[in-house]
């Protein structure tokens, strides 16, 4: 009915990205005149993307569709347009603080559509003959990145949003960015907590070695970045941990190499692992090769998105290169089969690339 066409039209309409360096500029100066500035942009901006959403999540291939999880994550989606809709126009900041409630809700609301998706992927697998369907997984491939990608952006301007209204925010800090980020500060408090969870599972990990000036500093944010290194880390003391349980050789330390370029920061985290066949990197990519029993059981996300076991639900590397491109980064791996691999996480240090907008 008229919801529906509402819906579409939103759908329809042009979006707009930000950068980096914009979020960083404008937040710089939270006053009550900037935050009502950016609550209105919210007020029009979000429903065009979360009903962009909406519409893809209900044309999926093969039945994906009509899977009760990828339903629920629909309607997830149809709700938060909903009560983004209905909200008046926001003219005053009695108006601007009930808006940052509503959407800081709203983000809440969408914690758990990663795991949700994975289910619905999952219960989608059952009815699928890989060699038949092939051509359906590369589609749903391609959904779910942007379908990812889009929620980074969606989740990262309510984030920044809601953080800008911090009454004391911490020093160098302008909403989720941080102006004076220390790449090799963030990889050791994520190398901690990737070793952290590889005792746990193992009883045991390898060093982490990091190499690079501990002063240098560039405006990132450190949440997507602890988010990605982590990833990588665990991937990495996962391989040397599995390859030398049973040997007498004390395990080789991962070693990070923290390189600051003119265009790019590069984060090398390399392993002796024993590295992967040349014809298995495309797959470390890709959502539907995943081999996690529960993807709701399998792991929780907490407010900064961060996983809590070693396997997760296999989501992890698409998704922290979908973190990556988000402002204009990449992330490669190259693997020496028989000795080990090395992820390069490539961050644009300009910061002036758009948001990827699918
Ligand atoms: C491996 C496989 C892998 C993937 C991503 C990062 C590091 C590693 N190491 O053996």
């Amino acid at each position: 009915k008229g919801f529906m066409e509402e819906v579409q039209r939103w759908g329809s309409m042009k979006q707009t990205g930000v950068s980096l360096r914009y979020m960083m500029e404008f937040g710089s100066r939270p006053t009550p005149r900037n935050l009502l500035i950016s609550s209105q942009f919210l007020h029009k901006e979000l429903p065009i993307r979360i009903a962009r959403r909406a519409i893809e999540l209900d044309s999926l291939p093969y039945g994906l569709s009509h899977k009760p999880a990828v339903l629920k994550v629909r309607d997830w989606y149809l709700d938060s347009f909903r009560d983004l809709r209905s909200f008046p126009d926001i003219e005053d900041n009695n108006n601007e603080l009930e808006f940052t409630q509503m959407i800081k809700l709203i983000k809440v609301r969408h914690n758990n559509v990663v795991p949700m998706m994975a289910l619905g992927v999952q219960q989608l697998k059952k009815d699928l003959n890989p060699k038949i369907d092939y051509h359906y997984l590369d589609e749903i491939h391609q959904f779910l990145d942007r379908f990812y990608m889009s929620r980074i952006g969606i989740r990262m301007l309510i984030g920044q949003h809601v953080a800008l209204h911090d009454p004391s925010p911490l020093p160098n800090c302008v909403g989720y960015i941080h102006t004076k980020m220390s790449p090799v500060e963030v990889a050791r408090n994520a190398s901690e907590d990737a070793r952290y969870i590889c005792l746990k599972e193992y009883g045991y990990a390898p060093d982490v070695n990091i190499y690079g000036d501990p002063n240098f500093t560039f405006p990132y944010v450190p949440t997507h970045l602890h988010l990605m290194v982590f990833e990588l880390v665990k991937n990495s003391l996962r391989a040397v941990q599995e390859r030398f349980m049973d040997s007498d050789k004390v395990a080789p330390p991962v070693r990070i190499i923290v390189a600051d370029g003119v265009e790019d920061v590069t984060i090398k985290v390399s392993d002796e692992g024993g590295g992967i066949p040349r014809s298995g990197l495309p797959r470390l990519f890709t959502y539907l090769y995943s081999t996690a029993k529960n993807p709701l059981n399998e792991q929780s996300e907490t407010d900064v998105e961060t996983a809590t076991t070693m396997a997760g639900y296999g989501y992890g590397l698409p998704i922290s290169r979908l973190y990556a491109r988000y402002f204009g980064g990449d992330l490669q791996i190259i693997s020496m089969e028989g000795y080990g691999t090395d992820a390069y996480l490539h961050l644009s240090r300009l910061g002036d690339s758009q948001e990827p907008l699918p």
